[in-house]
């Protein structure tokens, strides 16, 4: 694991800060990366389902999700964590990421987790093989391919620190705000970082300098090494061992910041919770005496830096050791952009030809493709094109719900709208406004209910009971004309078609004990077509694999009423094209079918 970083590195960003995530979006486009580097946000308490963020002048949809499991799940091949939990959440945010397992580096950015917590959760890193970059830390970079949250800052001083293309030094600092400083001075005096870690400034962080000097030791396409160490803690001591024992061959540059303290009378405790000297060996001083000892290449102060960093880069690229540089091509982030109000993902009608869900209308519209109504249904209400015996099932609700006569609400409002003179969509739509709870729009409420009830194992008679509570009759059972003895042939119909046709039917054969039970009370209390094709939709669902929630998606969007919606249209515009062509005159209601008890008024 030489390099932390590539090009396809994908990262799940704890915590929906908007403001780091665009940053690193813009990084990508900048570098022409090809997939953005955060595949997925985790955001617990939010409710949506995704952010949009700019990608260049473009917007893209990064996945919401609660949990870390669910976007591990979802987004796999991401195996970096961005930790931006605060102090109070970052430990058990990298517990649960570390026993979740597959994440290859975790960066931490909360400062103040209890050290004896840090402490555990470093080890337990460790013996896991995961990378940990701070608590404490701005991340790092890996100049090119992917950079973490808000290092380097602005694009434009990304750039100008010649962040955005790999060069030739590693660079391993504490600190965050010295790590851009650094990049800065790098490439000014030389040809910018290969690759940079601040492995942050708390006193027990996951990975130490050595760590990355050793990574950055086997990473090809870094020549020389800078360590930015600091007052406080002993790990520039692991890195003179490494040097002395020859682990460590490169160039090494160094210097510990902090010499300031000798001049005052008592230790002092600088920015970070680590840099505060507890012995004479912890003293900035003795590091950088100890360093030079063993020949790095330590400056007399941090103002030499830049000629030594010159040097070094110079000496290597005579030799050939450091090659030119071709600048690459970049994007350019626009400055203003606009965010979309709408956003559409099932069809595009751009360019020559619009598409349904990727397929281009002339594809879907031929018939050779095999494309029938009930896929054109399933790639645009559901996005996917389904397997046969679920369009079949589709078209078979479709055309099993056309029509139900003249009689029935719908169809009686669309006619008398008719024989008002109105056209045939403000017909059709008083027919469409009669669908709800008792007639044809029963299918959302039935799937829910009898989902409910299957998913906490309620008897037919836990389940009778729950909806008395409720206080609904339960959706899906009863009908006005069909019982035991006159029984519904379309449900007789769909229910074998779902026996031959459906892998399995669990969510029918239980509300077939339902019915037995109703049934046995009153017999028109059968199960009727809009508690079947309620309940064999998620039964189709599910043999699908969509997920509970998925589902539950679909029952609260109204998915099931739309195929009677959609079915029964069919049929209202029949009725409506009947009546005009019988050129029926206006209708009024007969009054002796009223019954009138209107109270007399008080005399004026
Ligand atoms: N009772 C459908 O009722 C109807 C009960 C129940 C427990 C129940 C009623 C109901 C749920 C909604 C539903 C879709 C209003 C129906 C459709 C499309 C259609 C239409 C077409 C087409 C019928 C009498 C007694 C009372 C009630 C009890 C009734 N339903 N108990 N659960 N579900 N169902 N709608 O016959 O003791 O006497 O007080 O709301 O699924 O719309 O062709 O016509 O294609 O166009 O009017 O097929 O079942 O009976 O309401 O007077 O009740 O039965 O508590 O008990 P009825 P009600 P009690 S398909």
């Amino acid at each position: 694991m030489a390099q932390l970083f590539t090009k396809k590195t994908q990262a799940i960003f704890w915590n929906n800060n908007k403001t780091a995530i665009q940053r690193m979006l813009d990084y990508d486009y900048t570098i022409k990366r090809e997939t953005p580097s955060v595949a997925a946000i985790v955001a617990p308490t939010s409710s949506n389902k995704f952010e949009k963020f700019f990608y260049g002048s473009d917007e893209i949809m990064i996945p919401l999700y609660k949990s870390t499991a669910d976007a591990k799940a979802a987004q796999p091949q991401a195996d970096v964590l961005l930790n931006f939990a605060s102090f109070r959440t970052a430990y058990d945010v990298t517990m649960e990421a570390l026993n979740l397992g597959g994440f290859r580096s975790i960066m931490i950015t909360a400062e103040g987790i209890p050290e004896r917590l840090a402490r555990g959760m470093n080890a337990h890193a460790r013996s896991l093989g995961v990378t940990v970059i701070g608590p404490a830390t701005v991340g790092g970079i890996a100049p090119g391919a992917f950079k973490i949250a808000n290092v380097g800052g602005t694009i434009e001083n990304i750039v100008q620190s010649k962040l955005h293309r790999a060069g030739s030094c590693g660079l391993v600092t504490r600190s965050g705000g010295l790590f851009n400083e650094l990049s800065n001075i790098i490439s000014l005096n030389a040809d910018g970082i290969a690759e940079g870690v601040a492995i942050g400034g708390d006193r027990f962080v996951g990975s130490v300098f050595i760590d990355h000097l050793l990574r950055m030791e086997a990473n090809p396409e870094v020549k020389y090494m800078l360590l930015l160490g600091e007052v406080g803690g002993t790990e520039e001591y692991k890195v003179i061992e490494a040097v002395k024992e020859g682990k460590l061959k490169k160039p090494i540059i160094a210097w510990c910041i902090g010499t300031i303290a000798k001049h005052y009378d008592s230790g002092v405790q600088f920015g970070h919770a680590g840099a505060s000297a507890n012995d004479d060996r912890e003293t900035a001083e003795a590091k950088n005496a100890a360093m030079k000892a063993v020949g790095i290449h330590v400056p007399a102060s941090f103002n030499d830096l830049p000629e030594i960093i010159s040097g070094i880069y110079s000496e290597l690229h005579a030799e050939g050791i450091i090659k030119d540089i071709k600048e690459p091509a970049l994007n350019i982030v626009p400055k203003s952009r606009r965010s979309k109000e709408f956003i559409c993902t099932i069809s595009d009608d751009r360019g020559e030809e619009a598409h349904y869900c990727g397929y281009p209308i002339s594809s879907v519209a031929t018939p050779d493709t095999g494309f029938t109504i009930g896929d054109v249904m399933s790639i645009l209400w559901f996005k996917k094109r389904y397997p046969r015996w679920a369009v079949d099932f589709l078209e078979t609700v479709l055309k099993t719900v056309a029509d139900h006569g003249p009689a029935v609400s719908g169809a009686h409002n669309a006619k008398v709208t008719a024989r008002a003179g109105k056209d045939v969509i403000s017909s059709l739509i008083a027919g469409l406004l009669t669908i709800g709870p008792r007639f044809g729009g029963a299918i959302d409420g039935a799937a829910k209910y009898f989902k409910y009830a299957e998913d906490n194992k309620l008897s037919p008679k836990e389940f009778l009971a729950y909806m008395k509570k409720e206080g609904v009759p339960i959706p899906g059972i009863g009908h006005r004309i069909k019982s035991l003895k006159n029984p519904d042939l379309r449900v007789e119909g769909l229910k074998k078609f779902a026996k031959e046709n459906f892998p399995s039917t669990p969510l029918l054969d239980y509300a077939l004990t339902v019915e037995q039970l109703t049934t046995s009370k009153k017999e028109n209390l059968i199960l009727n077509v809009d508690g079947t094709i309620g309940i064999l939709m998620v039964d189709m669902w599910r043999s699908l694999a969509y997920s509970d929630e998925e589902i539950d998606v679909f029952i609260d969007a109204g998915a099931l009423n739309a195929f009677f919606i959609l079915g029964r249209s069919i049929g209202f515009i029949g009725h409506i094209l009947d009546e005009k062509r019988l050129a029926m005159p206006m209708y009024r209601h007969p009054m002796d079918d009223i019954l009138y008890d209107v109270q007399k008024a008080p005399e004026l």
